[in-house]
């Protein structure tokens, strides 16, 4: 595959900020925790890190996102947005859309979507994204924005059961795209739809999108919270991008975290 280069990822760029304060490095342990230092720091909106290996990758609720060299996009953008907490999932909703785009405008295959932060392709995960946020009750100070997505990666190189549940863009359409002309078509359309949220209705046509595209809509689902577990089906994504889900009492109810498990999909039986 061919090496990360600032230089490339930025002449493919047609951005104004995404990407154009951009790291790239060879080795890190966390893109998002690199990130979320230059934040901190001061970093303004839509500085950019990447790298070719992770190797303190991470998850959501401190698990481990495997992050091999050279076979995957392992980045994290600095998002400082001039809205409220309570919007910044929407942050992970135009994540998930950008990158489905750049992966079909690469391929001719398009992800789905696992609420909320799962792209699958051919059943299994190929992409995840981990949104942190530093926010008090009105003011969002910053969100990072971590995407991993396997580009390279194949299916014996996945250690024991992720071999089951993972897989790279290359698995699953025979196709290696570069990965430098990819962050960028990420960063384009992330940008694109970033900006477009603060346009009248520019909300609901992404949630309409994002609907057409989420994979757990219309299925029964598995919901795994800090202290309790049900099942229910899934019936749409609010406002708010909570996961909107009926009972088999007919009582609705809105999910805005947890682990929701959809039954032959990313390993789940
Ligand atoms: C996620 O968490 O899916 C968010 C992953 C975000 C990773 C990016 S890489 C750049 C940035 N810097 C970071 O340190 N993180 C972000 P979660 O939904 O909790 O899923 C984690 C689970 O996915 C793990 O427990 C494994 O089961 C599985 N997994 C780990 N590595 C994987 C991989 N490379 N491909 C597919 N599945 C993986």
């Amino acid at each position: 595959m061919t090496d990360l280069d600032r230089q490339v990822i930025s002449d493919w760029l047609d951005t104004r900020a995404f990407g154009r304060n951009i790291e790239v490095h060879e080795t890190i342990g966390s893109t998002n925790k690199r990130a979320r230092d230059l934040a901190l720091a001061g970093a303004p909106n839509g500085t950019v890190v990447v790298a070719d290996e992770q190797v303190d990758g991470r998850g959501r609720r401190g698990r481990s996102w495997l992050s091999p060299k050279g076979t995957g996009i392992w980045m994290s953008v600095v998002i400082r947005p001039g809205f409220e907490a309570s919007l910044a999932p929407r942050i992970t909703v135009i994540a998930a859309l950008s990158i489905s785009e750049a992966v079909y405008v690469a391929t001719g295959c398009r992800p789905s979507i696992k609420w909320p932060n799962d792209l699958i392709m051919g059943n299994k995960k190929v992409c995840g994204i981990l949104t942190e946020i530093k926010a008090d009750d009105s003011y969002t100070d910053y969100v990072i924005a971590g995407i991993g997505l396997n580009v390279s990666t194949r299916t014996d190189q996945f250690p024991g059961d992720l071999a089951m549940s993972a897989t790279s863009i290359y698995e699953e359409t025979g196709t290696l795209p570069d990965r430098n002309r990819l962050i960028a078509d990420i960063l384009n359309s992330f940008e694109y739809m970033y900006e477009s949220l603060t346009q009248p209705g520019g909300f609901d046509r992404l949630r309409m999108q994002y609907r057409d595209l989420c994979l757990t809509l219309g299925r029964r689902v598995r919901i795994s919270g800090v202290n309790e577990e049900f099942e229910a089906i899934a019936k749409d994504i609010s406002d708010d991008c909570a996961l909107v889900v009926e009972l088999d009492d007919g009582t609705k109810r809105e999910i805005l975290s947890g682990d929701v498990s959809v039954r032959g999909i990313a390993g789940y039986i």
